[in-house]
């Protein structure tokens, strides 16, 4: 297939702590991440891309360069500074009058709930693994289907609880930097499934008119070689990071294979996993309610077995083969020297995007329909007189995009692409130094210069066609 369909969405995507700056404006209240960052002194991201006074300017240049499509996060902090109680009435308008611009660049909005950023009292609480946090969550949700809910047709509950949770739990690069505590990881995400699963049937409740979803990171894993072993701890990553999810997502409950092996890995990490049939019953009425699936991707791994106790070195700074990542219980990541890898050790394989589409097509198939809601390549661009020239990202996005147009030939219902990011933004782990944007940011002076593949991103949306 050449084209892309004449519905087939292209957008950009950003999150508000990511993009906004603003921190301590507009009566905003506290993330886990200002006074963590602060005390670190490596990165500050008070100003980020300034979007929460620049996104008439993002918005207009989205239009301009062909977009109709964008991802935004809804700052639960802005809205309710201490994760509850009365609404900030400047944090409210704020969402009122970016959405409403967004409508008027004719740039749909896709409005994610929770983009890793939990308010600070409730994060103190316990984040996730606290019910006090997942009943507020819910009623964060609530208000804001109540506000903008007339206004907003695609919302997204939860951005890669397998991120949240890794980044809490496992690799420790999230606060509370915790490692290698896989049990904490695997309830951390069961609540947040039952979270999701608890606003979808409320959003489906109240009639809202708009569709639901969730994005999840779902990266392919490879056995490194075809050994049973290598094999087996493939399939256990797997397991751990996507199935998992995909059970709860698509059926509302895991499937035995997937509870034997998050079963062995628990034993292995001497924990366990706990579970109500009441949340089996709230996952599988949203199961069957959920509109669509968005999916990050940016890589695949290559595993290999491992005996070892847990081991990670995350590489935040672009020095290339630097990662270190093994996990007690389920495997190791290797190097496959025939794939290409970003300065991150992301390896660059599109094959790993056709391959999950595939998978959910046909592993669950009740599944109504897709988005890539974020892909994109982080590099450390360079802007000379004006102009980024971006080519690497060019290639990495069109053998993506190649991925997928193969994947809807292939009978996948996947309706639009979101390029992480719209405008270079502040990375979680890395600052400012890994850009993404399709619009390089001075970061000093806020102004955006349209890079190179700007341009060539205009041109694949208005033909529908790569080139
Ligand atoms: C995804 C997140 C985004 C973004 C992106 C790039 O996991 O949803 O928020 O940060 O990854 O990641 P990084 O900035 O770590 O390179």
């Amino acid at each position: 297939m050449k084209k892309f369909p004449e519905t087939f969405v292209f957008g950009a995507a950003t999150a508000a702590f990511q993009a906004e700056g603003a921190v301590t404006e507009g009566g905003k209240g506290k993330t886990y991440w200002e006074d963590y960052l602060r005390e670190q002194g490596v990165f500050d991201p008070s100003t980020a891309s300034d979007f929460y006074h620049q996104y008439k300017t993002d918005l207009a240049l989205a239009h301009e360069f062909g977009m109709n499509g964008i991802r935004i996060s809804i700052a639960w902090s802005r809205i309710f500074p201490d994760g509850t109680g009365t609404p900030n009435p400047e944090g409210v308008a704020f969402y009122h009058r970016l959405i409403d611009e967004c409508l008027s660049r004719q740039v749909e909005p896709y409005v994610t709930l929770h983009h890793f950023d939990t308010p600070l009292p409730l994060y103190e609480k316990g984040d996730w693994l606290s019910q006090e946090m997942r009943d507020a969550f819910v009623d964060f949700a609530a208000f804001c289907f109540a506000e903008y809910g007339d206004k907003v047709t695609y919302w997204i509950t939860i951005n890669e609880p397998w991120s949240v949770v890794a980044g809490q739990y496992i690799i420790g690069h999230f606060p509370p930097n915790i490692q290698y505590d896989l049990p904490k990881a695997i309830q951390a995400m069961h609540h947040m499934m039952v979270s999701h699963a608890r606003i979808v049937n409320l959003y489906k409740e109240k009639k809202y008119a708009g569709e639901i979803g969730i994005v999840h990171i779902l990266e392919s894993k490879y056995p490194i070689s075809d050994s049973l072993e290598n094999r087996q701890a493939a399939l256990t990553e797997n397991t751990l990071a996507n199935l998992f999810l995909l059970d709860a997502t698509c059926n509302g409950r895991y499937s035995p294979q997937t509870m034997q092996i998050i079963s062995d890995i628990l034993l292995q990490n001497n924990g366990s996993l706990i579970t109500t049939p009441a949340d089996f019953a709230v996952m599988q009425a949203a199961a069957e309610q959920l509109d669509f699936i968005g999916i990050n991707y940016y890589a695949s791994h290559f595993i290999q077995s491992y005996a070892g106790e847990s081991l990670i070195h995350h590489n935040a700074t672009g020095d290339k083969g630097s990662s270190i990542f093994g996990l007690k219980g389920v495997g190791q990541r290797v190097n496959n020297p025939s794939v290409p890898t970003t300065d991150w050790d992301w390896p660059i394989y599109p094959k790993g995007l056709k391959d999950m589409l595939l998978y959910i097509k046909k592993h669950y198939p009740n599944y109504r329909k897709l988005f890539v809601t974020e892909n994109g390549m982080g590099a450390k661009d360079v802007l000379v007189n004006g102009e980024v020239a971006d080519s690497g990202r060019i290639d990495y996005v069109r053998v993506h995009l190649q991925a997928i147009l193969d994947a809807i030939e292939a009978g996948v219902n996947v309706q639009g692409y979101f390029m992480w990011s719209l405008m270079d933004v502040f990375s979680w782990t890395n600052g400012y130094n890994k850009r993404y944007g399709l619009f390089y940011v001075d970061f000093e002076t806020q102004a955006r210069y349209p890079k190179q593949s700007a341009y060539w991103y205009k041109s694949v949306s208005e033909s529908r066609e790569l080139m």
